[in-house]
């Protein structure tokens, strides 16, 4: 239970007001009640600015700023010249103050010269009722902004929507305005108890959302003007905390800088580097506060927009349409605002479980006789692969759905064979269909015309660009016609090629030349009143015309969705050609897109620093709901050293997507030293061992709205030092990953939040055949919540195992299809108190609805008092026949004398007092149940 929020005195009219909205009766003159502290500025100040009904177009005739409301100290000034760079005079006939600045040390944009002065008018609120889910109001705007069509006349609905999750929208009542067609959750009626209480500002209009449990102001939209003109949306708030993450997509550290950091989101093909819009959008952030509590916001908007970080701390969105569609989500653990956000934009899918084994890419596989052989080499080398990929080279021409049939006659003998040796394929697609050829030869083509599939231009024809094959047009997948055309290409295609997955590229959309080949008319759209920080300099840059025709809006609207909407297409289509669980891999991206597909990150180079950056991407795309995320291993552009190779061989392994993939340069596995390989192998291995406790992770992704690879923060939120931490990640509550990332180093510094945590590497695995044997030493780390130094030779990823869990392991093999079938093994790594617990999802990792239709095992394992046992939570036939012959206690303090599993002894178990290890030699089947203690 919740307690009821402190009733100051300054907030004892919120509280009556709560407590009346819980009865029923709402007072609605009570809502004057935001307290002065946390108002931009006050009504007597708005009118000395701004005389109602002026109309010069800055501020439209205000008279300048008076000086007292340009004092403000400069971290809380909010740009008043977003749009351009302005002089003095223009600055102040916008109404607005006028402040040279220094450039802040190590900002990435400079503060605001020109800047709202307290009293520059906003909207005023009116009409504020009660509904069935919160509120609704009007909210009017008596003075036109700077920008063109303000929207003087709003409509705000409040909805209370659950306990935690309050939402709010801002639109045009007079005219429909283009929404983002998520499916979002729908709620009839008000939440009866809510973590958050809401106020509003009357005038200048403002939301005060408030952490009832203390009193935290989470969100605060005074601080600055409102704006809601057509081409310009801004929403500003106070941040409670400079600890905020999110707002991706970017290269970066995980923790943003509020030192004026501009995050621009406008899908983009382009090698990522810190600074520039990227391949996808996600408008959601996510801030610890405090104590280790946790909120997020999330903005659910399409249109181009920058986010502006700044050291009040404060937050601004600035978009180029839509409507404002707010959610805020209370936590209040930050694993509890990652579960809200995806209640309102989907949980992952599941993926198979070949999916989580090794994939092997390169762009530059020119023939299926070298794409057989990279398979043969690794078999021979002895490195497991799951899954062969193959770039563009297996196509004819270039063209999506044909492949050459000079260099890959046999293309379908090949994946066959791939299949009988227990492996999967998948091919790379891109959006763009060929669209030069002569009428009649390229069915794609012929047919996405006949069935209208294609974006179109002014004129009303396909817009036409240039990708790989040459001329292209580009599918419109928000078309439902385009989603049935697409399934047909798929599905036809996978007659011919039974291929297993789909990796989709270039769908930003890219674009070899700026918006089509015929340039781009000239209006709004394409030159927008205000242009976010876009690389380019230009919304078509790299992509296609904004103002070209989309089914559902235009591409302006709709430009940052074609990555999801392509990938639910293709998701899909795969679920029709294959009737198993659909494999796609995705370069762009939008909230929600986990839903549909996983993602990878694009160009990286082989460095070091993108080795590192790789980290927080991971970490992030956990926190939107795209678990299944990893970087090209060894890299994508240039070329790996050796030693990089390892060191992100090791990382990779601990990737949740796991895949090597290089632009024309060899770096397979088996390429390179013994020693290299070796150490290589050692990684593989273990990744592979550990494929059942990362299933199960994907399994509480999927069912739960879990993370699988996740910062430290999430479950240590109360360590303030585990906040930045993003050089580790955590698989799931139980697994600390401390990899090297520098070149030339054999030790790295960690982390270790306070505990327990075992080196995996001493879990003797000899059961497994090819682990090491265990390290010596140092393996139990007892931390107070401290950096430690680890040992960390070339051939070592550090692995911890956390005290208290357990987790489910199985020997390796080859492929995921023949590792399956090996025997398992727990590893139980018990509290200092003797405790620990874990968890075992299994299924026959591909089928559909095996939820529904029950035919999953699912365990829970629980150590307490020197007795390990198993509860069967659901059972079917495939998990129950799965043998256990090996657990393996960690942390057991004195030497047993008897082990009893099921009651009889166990004769040959071991016992190591230097790393306090109980192995234990089982002969059982994971269906029954049982029972060891130790004593
Ligand atoms: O313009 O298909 O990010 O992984 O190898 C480059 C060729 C197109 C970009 C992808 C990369 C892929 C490459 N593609």
């Amino acid at each position: 239970m919740m307690r009821w929020p402190p009733c100051s005195r300054t907030l004892l009219g919120v509280c009556t007001l709560l407590s009346l909205a819980l009865l029923g009766h709402i007072l609605l003159h009570d809502l004057e009640v935001v307290p002065r502290e946390l108002r931009g500025f006050s009504q007597d100040e708005i009118h000395q600015a701004c005389q109602p009904g002026a109309s010069s177009p800055e501020c439209r005739g205000s008279p300048r700023a008076a000086p007292t409301q340009c004092d403000l100290p400069p971290n809380s000034r909010f740009d008043c010249a977003p749009d351009k760079g302005i002089t003095q005079q223009q600055c102040e006939a916008r109404g607005c103050c006028y402040v040279p600045a220094e450039w802040p040390p190590d900002a990435q944009m400079g503060q605001p010269w020109c800047f709202f002065p307290t009293s520059y008018p906003s909207y005023r609120l009116e009409n504020l009722t009660s509904t069935e889910t919160g509120y609704t109001a009007t909210l009017t705007r008596a003075v036109p902004t700077f920008f063109p069509k303000d929207i003087m006349i709003l409509k705000l609905d409040v909805l209370m929507e659950t306990e935690s999750r309050l939402h709010f929208t801002i639109k045009d009542p007079a005219n429909r305005r283009y929404e983002v067609p998520l499916e979002t959750p729908r709620v009839s009626s008000q939440a009866p108890f809510t973590l958050y209480s809401v106020e509003f500002s009357e005038e200048p209009f403002g939301v005060v959302v408030r952490r009832k449990l203390d009193g935290r102001v989470l969100l605060n939209t005074t601080v600055a003007p409102l704006f809601f003109a057509d081409q310009f949306l801004q929403l500003s708030t106070s941040l409670p905390s400079h600890y905020i993450t999110g707002l991706a997509e970017h290269l970066g550290s995980l923790m943003l800088s509020t030192n004026w950091t501009k995050i621009t989101l406008w899908n983009r093909d382009i090698a990522p580097e810190p600074n520039v819009n990227l391949y996808g959008s996600h408008p959601f952030y996510l801030v610890l506060e405090d104590g280790g509590l946790a909120h997020g916001v999330f903005l659910l908007n399409s249109n181009a927009m920058d986010v502006v970080l700044q050291p009040s701390p404060a937050l601004s969105w600035r978009s180029t349409g839509g409507i404002l569609d707010v959610y805020i989500f209370l936590g209040p653990e930050p694993k509890s605002v990652v579960q809200q956000y995806l209640d309102v934009v989907g949980y992952p899918f599941m993926p198979p479980y070949w999916g989580l084994g090794f994939h092997l890419c390169r762009w530059g596989y020119s023939t299926s006789a070298i794409t057989r052989q990279v398979v043969e080499n690794m078999t021979r080398a002895y490195f497991p692969l799951d899954v062969q990929w193959n770039d563009l080279d297996y196509m004819d021409a270039r063209r999506d759905f044909t492949f050459n049939k000079d260099h890959f006659g046999d293309f379908p003998a090949m994946v066959q064979e791939l299949h009988q040796g227990g492996r999967r394929y998948i091919m790379i697609v891109d959006p763009a269909i060929s669209s030069s050829g002569p009428a009649g030869t390229y069915r794609p083509y012929d047919e996405g015309l006949r069935r209208g599939v294609f974006i179109t231009n002014e004129t009303g024809q396909p817009l036409i660009g240039q990708v790989w094959p040459g001329l292209t047009a580009f599918p419109d997948f928000t078309n439902p016609e385009a989603l049935d055309w697409w399934q047909d290409m798929v599905t036809e295609f996978h007659a011919q090629v039974p291929f297993d997955g789909m990796w989709i590229d270039m769908n930003e959309p890219s674009n070899f030349v700026r918006g089509s080949v015929d340039g781009c008319p000239d209006n709004s759209l394409e030159n927008p009143p205000y242009l976010p920080g876009v690389v380019g300099g230009t919304l078509r840059a790299a992509t296609i015309c904004a103002s070209s025709h989309q089914f559902l809006s235009t591409h302006y609207d709709l430009h940052n969705l074609y990555g999801l909407t392509e990938a639910l297409a293709s998701h899909r289509a795969l679920v029709k050609a294959r009737g198993t669980r659909p494999f796609v891999i995705s370069r762009s991206t939008f909230a929600g897109h986990g839903r549909y597909s996983g993602h990878w990150t694009g160009d990286v180079w082989s460095n070091w620093e993108q080795l590192s950056y790789s980290v927080p991407e991971t970490l992030l795309f956990n926190l939107l709901g795209v678990p299944l995320v990893g970087a090209d291993i060894c890299g994508f552009l240039g070329n790996t050293s050796e030693e990089l190779c390892v060191r992100w061989t090791q990382l990779g392994a601990f990737y949740p997507f796991m895949r090597n993939h290089n632009a024309l340069i060899s770096q397979e596995p088996y390429r390179f030293s013994e020693t290299a390989q070796q150490a290589m192998r050692k990684a593989f291995t273990l990744r592979y061992v550990l494929l059942p406790y990362l299933y199960t992770l994907f399994h509480g992704a999927h069912v739960r709205g879990e993370t699988v690879a996740r910062p430290l923060f999430l479950e240590f939120p109360e360590d303030p030092s585990t906040w930045t931490v993003d050089r580790q990640l955590l698989w799931g509550e139980a697994l600390l990953i401390t990899p090297v990332l520098e070149a030339e180093k054999v030790e790295v510094t960690g982390y270790f939040p306070q505990g327990t945590w075992y080196d995996l590497q001493t879990v003797p695995m000899e059961a497994f055949g090819s682990l090491p044997p265990p390290a010596p030493l140092t393996s139990v780390i007892h931390s107070k919540g401290q950096w430690v130094t680890l040992s960390a030779p070339l051939d070592t990823i550090n692995v911890h195992l956390r005290a208290g869990h357990i987790i489910p392991m199985q020997g390796p093999a080859l492929t995921t299809t023949e590792s399956r079938k090996q025997p398992m093994a727990l590893a139980v790594a018990l509290t200092a108190s003797g405790e620990a617990q874990g968890e075992l999802f299994w299924d026959d990792g591909e089928s559909l609805g095996v939820l529904d239709g029950g035919d999953y095992t699912q365990l829970i394992f629980l150590a307490k008092n020197n007795t390990f046992v198993n509860k069967l939570v659901h059972m079917s036939s495939e998990g129950a026949s799965l043998q256990l012959r090996n657990v393996t206690v960690l942390g057991v303090a004195t030497a047993p004398q008897q082990v009893l599993c099921n009651s009889v002894p166990v004769s040959n178990f071991t016992f190591n007092p230097d790393t306090e290890t109980l192995a234990i030699p089982v002969s059982l089947t994971m269906g029954e149940q049982f029972v060891i203690n130790w004593s």
